[in-house]
C-alpha cells in the first residue's frame, strides 16, 4: 500500500530530489533545461503568480499552449503554490474553453502568447489571461520577481491539485479532481513497477501535456526519476523518429494511431535506443503490436487509463506481455469483470471493466459520478474479458458492442482482423441501425496511398479470418478517422453518419 505524509506538495516533491545539475527538459532546438534551472523558474513563476497575480492556494489556474518547457514549469508553479491547475488542450475552441471554465470556476489563465486568440474570443467573465512566452512587460516571464527560492505551500496530501477534463468521445466535459498524492501515486505505481525508469532515461511522446496520459509520461514520471524529457511541440511519426535517434531517447510514450504511422515510415530511422515503447489511449491492436515487434525487435507495453484515475491502471510488463491483451492489473491496482448489477463475472465471460486503487474518480459537480463509482469500484465503461491467467482483453466500449441478427459482434476485433491485411491501415468497424437486422456492421477504412479501394477484396480477405456474420455488410473508404483533440476515435459520428 502506497503511503505518503499528511501535508505534501507534489510539485515541491518532484522538484525536490534530482541533481540540479542533471537535465529535466530538452526540445529539438534549445539548450536543455537542468533540474536546477527548472527549480528556479519554477519559483520565479510562483512568486509572480502568488504577488503581482494576486493567486491564494485554492484558486484554480487554467493553462493553455503547447507542449514546452515553459508550460510544464507553469504547472509546477501553480501546484508549488497551492493552487490548481486546470488543465486544457490547444486543441479546445473557445466555447469549450468557455465551458470548463464554468464548470472548474478558474479565475486566471497561464496561455502561451501563441495560444491566446482562442481563449480572449470565449469572453470568459472575469477570467484573468497572463500570457507566458511574449516579449511584453505584463508577460508572466518578464515580470520582476525575487530571485530568492519560493517556499512551497504546504498543501495537505488530499488538496486539489489538478482538474483534468474529460468528455470522452462526446458529451458535456467532466472535471476530474485528482490530490496532490494522486500525482505521485501515478508514478509510484505503473511508473516504478512497469517502466522502472533511472535517471539516464530519455522520455519522449506525443500525447500533449492537457492530456493526463501525457502529463504523467512526460512530466511525472520522468521527474520522479530524476530523468529528462525530449518535450515536442509537433510530435507526428515524421518529428517522432528523428528525434528518438538524435537524442538517444529510451522511452516513448504513443498510441496505436501513432506506432502504425511511424511503421510506414521507419526505414532509415535509428530507434536503437528505445527499451520501452508505451501505448494507450486506445485498444492496441494484436497486429500493430506485431508488426512493431517484426520491424524493431520491441516489445511494447499496452495500458488502459483514464482521466478519471488519471493514468493507467492495467498494463503488460516485461515476460508478461501478450499481443492482444492488455495485461494485468497494475501493482496498487485491483481490477474485476462484473455485470450491470455489480456481481463479479466468471474468468471468460465478458462484461463491465471496473477498477479500484490509490487514485479514484472526482468528478467536479456533476451527477455523473454515481454512474462512474459504484460500491467503491470505478466502472470504466469499457467492456472486457478476463482469462484464467489473470490477463484482461478489450472487447469494446461497453457501449459500442455491435448486436446484429441477434449476434454480438465486438468492432475492435473486425478491426484487429481487418490491420492485417496489408492495404489497410486504419480502421473503425462499427454498428449502424437496421431495420431488419437492428444493426448492421460496416468498416470505416484508410487505405496505404494508392491502394484500390476494393471492397470486394476486403470482403475475400476478412471470410478467411472471422465468422462470416462478422464481416462488414458495407465498406466506407475515408482519408482520415475522426478523432478528439486527445486522439480517441469518435466512433459516434460514425455510427449516426448515414442519419446526416
Ligand atoms: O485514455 C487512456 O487510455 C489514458 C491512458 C493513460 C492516462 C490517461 C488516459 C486517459
Amino acid at each position: 500500500e502506497l503511503r505518503y505524509p499528511d501535508r505534501l506538495n507534489c510539485a515541491a516533491e518532484l522538484l525536490g530530489h534530482a541533481d540540479p545539475a542533471r537535465p529535466a527538459f530538452r526540445t529539438p532546438t534549445g539548450p536543455a533545461w537542468t533540474y536546477g534551472e527548472l527549480r528556479a523558474r519554477v519559483d520565479r513563476i510562483a512568486h509572480v503568480l502568488t504577488g503581482p497575480l494576486g493567486v491564494v492556494p485554492g484558486n484554480r489556474v487554467l493553462l493553455r499552449g503547447p507542449t514546452t518547457p515553459w508550460l510544464a514549469a507553469c504547472w509546477l508553479a501553480v501546484l508549488k503554490a497551492g493552487a490548481v491547475a486546470v488543465t486544457v488542450l490547444a486543441q479546445q475552441r473557445p466555447h469549450e474553453l468557455a465551458t470548463m471554465c464554468e464548470i472548474a470556476r478558474v479565475g486566471h489563465a497561464l496561455c502561451d502568447i501563441r495560444a491566446v486568440d482562442d481563449l480572449a474570443k470565449a469572453g470568459i467573465p472575469g477570467l484573468r489571461i497572463t500570457t507566458y512566452g511574449g516579449d511584453t512587460p505584463d508577460d508572466l516571464l518578464r515580470r520582476p520577481a525575487p530571485a530568492a527560492p519560493f517556499a512551497a505551500v504546504d498543501t495537505a496530501a488530499d488538496d486539489v491539485a489538478l482538474i483534468a477534463f474529460t468528455s470522452g468521445t462526446t458529451g458535456r466535459p467532466k472535471g476530474c479532481m485528482h490530490f496532490h498524492r494522486d500525482v505521485l501515486a501515478t508514478a509510484d505505481t505503473f511508473s516504478r513497477h512497469v517502466l522502472r525508469p533511472h535517471q539516464d532515461d530519455v522520455f519522449t511522446g506525443s500525447p500533449p501535456l492537457g492530456f493526463t496520459f501525457g502529463l504523467g509520461g512526460l512530466v511525472v514520471f520522468p521527474m520522479r526519476a530524476g530523468a529528462s524529457t525530449l518535450l515536442l511541440e509537433q510530435a507526428g511519426p515524421r518529428q517522432l523518429l528523428p528525434a528518438i535517434a538524435d537524442h538517444r531517447v529510451s522511452v516513448l510514450f504513443t498510441a496505436p494511431t501513432a506506432y502504425r504511422a511511424m511503421l510506414g515510415e521507419l526505414s532509415g530511422h535509428d530507434v536503437s535506443s528505445l527499451r520501452r515503447c508505451v501505448s494507450a489511449g486506445e485498444n492496441l491492436p494484436a497486429a500493430t503490436w506485431r508488426a512493431w515487434h517484426d520491424r524493431t525487435g520491441l516489445r511494447i507495453i499496452n495500458g488502459i487509463g483514464a482521466t478519471e484515475m488519471l493514468h493507467i491502471f492495467i498494463s503488460a510488463a516485461d515476460d508478461r506481455i501478450r499481443p492482444g491483451s492488455t495485461g494485468m492489473a497494475v501493482p496498487g491496482w485491483q481490477a474485476r469483470v462484473q455485470d450491470t448489477g455489480g456481481k463479479p463475472l466468471p474468468d471468460g465471460e465478458p462484461g463491465l471493466l471496473a477498477v479500484r486503487g490509490p487514485v479514484g474518480c472526482r468528478y467536479l459537480a456533476d451527477p455523473r459520478q454515481r454512474e462512474y463509482v459504484r460500491d467503491g469500484w470505478n466502472v470504466t465503461g469499457d467492456t472486457y474479458v478476463r482469462d484464467e491467467d489473470g490477463y484482461f482483453r478489450y472487447v469494446a466500449r461497453a457501449d459500442d458492442m455491435i448486436i446484429s441478427a441477434g449476434y454480438n459482434i465486438a468492432g475492435p476485433e473486425v478491426e484487429d482482423a481487418l490491420l492485417r491485411h496489408p492495404d489497410v491501415t486504419e480502421t473503425a468497424v462499427v454498428g449502424r441501425p437496421d431495420q431488419v437486422r437492428g444493426q448492421v456492421v460496416v468498416a470505416y477504412t484508410v487505405l496505404r496511398a494508392g491502394a484500390p479501394r476494393d471492397p470486394e477484396a476486403l470482403r475475400a480477405f476478412l471470410i478467411s479470418e472471422l465468422a462470416p456474420y462478422k464481416c462488414p455488410r458495407e465498406f466506407v473508404f475515408l482519408d482520415a478517422l475522426p478523432r478528439t483533440a486527445t486522439g480517441k476515435l469518435q466512433r459516434f459520428l460514425l455510427r449516426t453518419e448515414g442519419d446526416r
